[in-house]
């Protein structure tokens, strides 16, 4: 089980490599690290069945796939297909060249035209998941969210059961804890089983601009799901986390505590203790109030009450299609 997942991580790595060499050279100061590389998509084909989900202000498309057709009855496949932040230094030298342009109006002081940067400066992130279940098709499309106020009881009565009950897979999680996925990529550990964690950039940042730096701090410790198991015990790890986090992030991107966001989510996207660092001039998404927990309140938070998070009511929104929705509004029929 741990083989496929772990090269599944590889081939992941090997594409976001190639981008950074797309920049190469052009870009210096780049932030990237590791190794470039051409590289393939684990699969072959892609039949669009459906666009989950699109947005021209974030320049994104989520599309599902029928892939592996002609081996078989074909497997699903989701793509996040993403146009990648301008680099001040590339565009500056576009423009003092002779870019392809076709001009689109003109009047008076105002020009408009269509560019047509070269291969380099054109790229698209690409994030695969392959093969993709049926949970994964159900969380990248578009529905409405429903807030609901989850107490201390409700956590243990209808979310815990509803979790537990779920067969949700973390194995990238262990595969990055074990080395045997993005080793090259971890900037930062502390290798203590019960207060250590890892630092490295989340899959969302392609480590070419600051602009939107997005780590994620992952604990060496197995069993916490999420900030409703935490405790005063945690506070030596949580208090890791924050200090050496922000640290090793000032080393290595010259990006200081002042100028961080460091949160947790709840609810969670996945059931492993683990801390976001985000640059506070990119509102990421999962940054609003009904789903980040800044890390530094956390940790007062528990020095007040040791069981804070199991007792106070925590509120946040679930999709339309969430079935932990359908549990919640069973328990208030009943
Ligand atoms: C995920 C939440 C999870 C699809 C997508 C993302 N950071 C990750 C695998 C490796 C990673 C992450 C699940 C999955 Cl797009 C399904 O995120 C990851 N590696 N957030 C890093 N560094």
């Amino acid at each position: 089980m741990a083989e496929p997942a772990a090269q599944g991580g590889k081939r992941k790595r090997e594409e976001e490599e190639e981008e950074e060499e797309a920049v190469e050279g052009a870009e210096a100061a780049s932030v990237g690290n590791g190794t470039a590389g051409p590289a393939r998509f684990p699969f072959t084909g892609f039949r669009l069945q459906k666009v989950l989900r699109e947005s021209a202000r974030d320049k994104t498309l989520f599309l599902h796939g029928k892939v592996n057709e002609s081996s078989g009855d074909g497997q699903d496949a989701v793509v996040i297909l993403e146009k990648t932040p301008f680099q001040v230094d590339e565009v500056a030298q576009l423009l003092a060249g002779n870019p392809e342009l076709r001009l689109r109006l003109s009047n008076d002081v105002y020009s408009n035209y269509q560019l047509a940067p070269p291969p380099q400066l054109s790229g698209v992130k690409a994030t695969v998941v392959f093969p993709a279940t049926a949970k994964h098709l159900q969380k990248y499309g578009r529905q409405e969210l429903h807030m609901v106020e989850e107490s201390g009881e409700d956590y243990t009565n209808i979310t815990l059961p509803y979790l537990e009950a779920q067969s949700l897979s973390i194995q990238w999680v262990y595969n990055i804890l074990d080395k045997k996925a993005e080793a090259e990529r971890i900037i930062y550990e502390n290798p203590d089983p019960s207060d250590g964690f890892i630092l490295l950039p989340d899959l969302k940042w392609d480590q070419k601009q600051l602009e939107d730096l997005y780590l994620i701090a992952i604990c060496h410790r197995r069993g916490i799901k999420s900030l409703r198991d935490l405790t005063a015990e945690h506070l030596p790890l949580l208090r890791n986390i924050q200090r050496e986090g922000q640290e090793a992030i000032l080393q290595r991107y010259g990006v200081g505590p002042d100028r961080l966001r460091v949160y947790l989510h709840y609810q969670p996207s996945y059931y492993h203790l683990h801390v976001h660092f985000t640059a506070l001039g990119h509102e990421a998404p999962g940054t609003g109030v009904e789903r980040a927990h800044l890390l530094a309140e956390v940790i007062e938070n528990l020095q007040l009450a040791p069981r804070h998070y199991q007792c106070r009511t925590l509120r946040y929104a679930l999709r339309a299609d969430d079935p932990l929705l359908a549990c919640f509004r069973a328990a208030a029929g009943s």
